[in-house]
């Protein structure tokens, strides 16, 4: 069986991607660069720095800004994000997560934190979720953000268990090709046109439960469904 977790935050613990988004897109607006919801999918678990190095790239403005300018506008984005998250609080966190975190705790299966956001302990405070993650991993201390394994490999290092022992949960691309690449099982929460259709997927995380992942663990040398 399983011994470990290893969650990501936005889009899986509570509904931040969406805030994520929206500042991007404010700081896409004033840069001339639109951002949509599908150019958003490669954005997601990607950090902060190589969010903005894509959003340039895709608004043709690579190497046009001083690196002076390219921290005010990453600082910029992060400013506003941080006003949005404000009024974060255990209200907010995703169906079933809640419950699966408890279930966890009392069946000894250890959890951690792998995700890219520099303000994940903060919100994890916030939602009073704090004490239901024996680790959490910081994101400045891995040499590669996702989609690398890093992180996800590091996760499992600080829990004392082997990562081919763990289950990796995730609502990004870069995200489940991180715990692929790890070597943990990947868990998907969205769609199959965003995720791939090769991983078990849940459409959201209401049907995220301790049984669904003991079912998958259980079933991961067979075909994969959806
Ligand atoms: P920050 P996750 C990621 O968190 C977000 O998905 C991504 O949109 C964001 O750019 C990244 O964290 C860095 O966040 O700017 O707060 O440090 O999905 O890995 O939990
Ligand atoms: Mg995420």
């Amino acid at each position: 069986m399983f011994q470990g977790v290893l969650f990501d935050l936005d889009g899986v613990i509570t509904d931040t991607a969406e805030y994520h988004y929206l500042a991007w897109k404010k700081l896409g607006e004033e840069l001339g660069i639109s951002i949509d919801r599908g150019f958003n999918e490669q954005l997601k678990g990607v950090s902060r720095e190589d969010s903005l190095n894509l959003i340039l790239a895709y608004g043709g403005q690579t190497d046009v800004y001083s690196p002076e300018e390219f921290a005010a506008f990453a600082k910029r984005k992060n400013d506003n994000y941080v006003e949005m998250i404000q009024q974060i609080s255990p209200e907010n966190i995703y169906p079933g997560i809640l419950k699966l975190l408890q279930d966890l705790k009392k069946a000894g299966v250890k959890t951690a934190l792998a995700s890219a956001s520099k303000n994940g302990p903060v919100l994890l405070d916030k939602m009073s979720l704090s004490s239901y993650f024996d680790t959490i991993v910081d994101p400045g201390s891995v040499a590669a953000g996702k989609p690398a394994p890093d992180i996800f490999a590091a996760a499992a290092e600080q829990l004392n268990v082997p990562v081919n022992a763990c289950i990796g949960i995730e609502d990004s691309q870069a995200g489940i090709t991180a715990i692929k690449a790890s070597g943990a099982l990947p868990v998907g929460i969205g769609k199959a046109e965003d995720l791939g259709s090769d991983i078990p997927l849940l459409p959201s995380t209401a049907e995220l439960t301790y049984a669904y992942l003991k079912n998958v663990w259980e079933h991961k040398n067979e075909n994969t469904h959806s």
